[in-house]
């Protein structure tokens, strides 16, 4: 990939910021969901439940495909996923895993594959390969800073986890 070099950076260093994020948390407040939103677990599981999308659209792209593939709005894939149950090293190291398949997927790409073209299924307009990265940074900051918030550093973010759930069940409908 070389006509994006700064967006495959930042998608590359996703995981280690989740990383950093969620060090040396209690358990208890990793879990914690109040008012039917999401955990910190939930937060941070979702970005992996959506890789295999991100994944896919780009394999859309590169099949020539007119409209890629749908989003599930309702994020059905991380409430039956009960990151909550799971250890916070078992999230963190499948998120590191699926992400950097996603950026092997990404770094080989031409500069003319970049630029191909399809249809978003709800935006209802064209996107390219690169607007659908932006769209996954885009995402996944999203849920990193819902996860800084309910860790209670959102000082500097300027919003409250108020503010950010409940969620979550659709919350992530800008970037997908
Ligand atoms: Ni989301």
């Amino acid at each position: 990939m070389n006509a994006q070099p700064d967006l495959v950076e930042r998608l590359r260093g996703t995981p280690l910021r989740l990383e950093e994020r969620v060090a040396g948390l209690p358990l208890e407040q990793v879990r914690r969901r109040s008012g039917g939103s999401w955990s910190i677990a939930d937060h941070a599981g979702h970005l992996s439940d959506l890789e295999s999308l991100w994944s896919g659209r780009i394999e859309d792209f590169l099949g020539g495909v007119r409209t890629l593939r749908p989003a599930d709005l309702e994020n059905r894939a991380t409430w039956a996923a009960n990151h909550n149950a799971r250890s916070l090293e078992d999230i963190v190291s499948e998120f590191r895993q699926l992400q950097r398949d996603f950026v092997a997927q990404l770094e080989p790409l031409s500069d003319a594959q970049l630029q191909l073209t399809a249809h978003h299924p709800r935006l209802e307009q064209p996107m390219t390969v690169v607007d659908l990265c932006f769209f996954v940074a885009e995402h996944d900051d999203h849920h990193l800073a819902a996860i800084t918030s309910l860790r209670g550093g959102s000082a500097l973010l300027g919003t409250s986890s108020a503010e950010i759930g409940p969620p979550t069940r659709r919350c992530c409908v800008p970037w997908v």
